[in-house]
């Protein structure tokens, strides 16, 4: 497993000088924010983030994310430019080294709170989600103007976009994601990028729209529209692990064991109700996912792939973009690495007492 961290460029408050004094810090998950989405990404944008990033001695490992244009998840005929865009900047990422990508496919909204800084009992501030209250948020009165998200709109143009997805319900989803996925993989299979659906978070509908990469049973359909290593996941503990009914090491296991996980996205939550949680610390002991449970079954599958401590809460008086300061997720990110030596050196001993003795001990 490769320990990285999302870095949002020269405008995040984090720089790349602090980043890799984490320990263990390999790689940078980046991408290029000043493009229209749908437009493609240049090879001279592109390579310039690279070496950026090289040059501090650390690696370009992902790209998260390159968005999908809305026009090609509501299946409209204008779709084909912005699918043929989105071939090209595969090519064009693939041709600076780039080995995965990450996107989703999540209509309108990406990641959505109720609170992006609800008070813990320590003094720190977490994001969190209360069913009862996005019930009420009307996202067409303006006032979902969450600075969490990688992208906001104005009330005209969310207006338009909840009106053409009236007539999207989640089958017509999937027949946009088949299309969509069929046109993309065999590019990346060309040039041999991994591309990784990040899961609808939180896993369920909201605001009326469908959301579909939810579940097992959602992700395993969704591996199989074209049953190739290059279509996978990215897998998201904190995401998937909002639904109480995912088994997330299980899940690991199944999808990890089918070599479909390209890209690991490690937070804890607490789940306090029905459709209810907060984001916590990341060691077991603070929320619902064991981590130890979830590093255990990467290690079952030996992954080898890129791993980020996903959203941090403010601690030690931080300011910053909502779950991405640099404390919460340092810590994060050295608990994780912590969990993968126990269990790799563990993991050894039995392979050595195989070997020693001749049998598991
Ligand atoms: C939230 C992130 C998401 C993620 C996208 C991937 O913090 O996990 O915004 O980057 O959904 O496309």
């Amino acid at each position: 497993m490769e320990m990285s961290f999302r870095w949002y460029g020269d405008s995040d408050p984090i720089s790349l000088d602090y980043i890799r004094q984490i320990p263990g810090m390999k790689g940078i998950v980046s991408a290029i924010y000043d493009v229209p989405v749908g437009e493609v990404w240049s090879v001279e944008k592109i390579q310039a983030l690279v070496d950026k990033i090289t040059s501090k001695g650390l690696v370009l490992s992902v790209i998260e994310s390159v968005p999908v244009h809305e026009h090609i998840k509501l299946g409209l005929p204008t779709r084909e430019r912005y699918i043929e865009n989105y071939q090209q900047t595969i090519r064009n990422l693939a041709s600076c080294g780039i080995k995965t990508i990450c996107y989703n496919f999540m209509p309108v909204f990406d990641w959505t709170r109720s609170s992006l800084e609800h008070p813990l009992p320590d003094g720190s501030t977490c994001l969190s989600y209360e069913k009862a209250i996005v019930e009420k948020m009307d996202p067409l009165q303006g006032e979902l103007s969450l600075p969490g998200w990688d992208e906001s709109y104005r009330t005209e143009d969310l207006e338009i976009l909840f009106d053409q997805y009236r007539s999207v319900d989640e089958e017509q989803l999937w027949e946009n994601l088949t299309y969509f996925i069929k046109k993309i993989i065999p590019v990346a299979e060309e040039v041999d990028v991994k591309m990784a659906i990040h899961p609808d978070d939180p896993p369920w509908s909201i605001f009326g729209l469908p959301r579909i990469i939810t579940n097992k049973e959602n992700l395993t359909r969704f591996i199989n529209i074209v049953d190739s290593a290059h279509n996978g996941l990215c897998f998201c503990t904190g995401s998937l692990g909002a639904s109480p009914t995912n088994d997330l090491p299980e899940m690991i296991r199944y999808f990890g064991k089918k070599q479909r996980i390209h890209f690991m996205h490690a937070r804890n939550i607490k789940r306090t109700g029905d459709q209810d949680f907060q984001e916590s610390a990341h060691m077991s002991a603070y929320g619902s996912i064991d981590m130890y449970e979830i590093i255990k079954a990467l290690s079952d599958i030996d992954f080898a792939g890129p791993i980020r401590p996903d959203h941090g809460r403010m601690i030690w008086g931080e300011t910053g973009k909502p779950g991405y300061g640099l404390y919460d997720r340092a810590l994060g990110a050295v608990y994780l690495g912590g969990l993968w030596e126990a269990v790799r050196k563990k993991e050894r001993c039995k392979f050595q007492n195989f070997n020693i003795y001749g049998g598991i001990k």
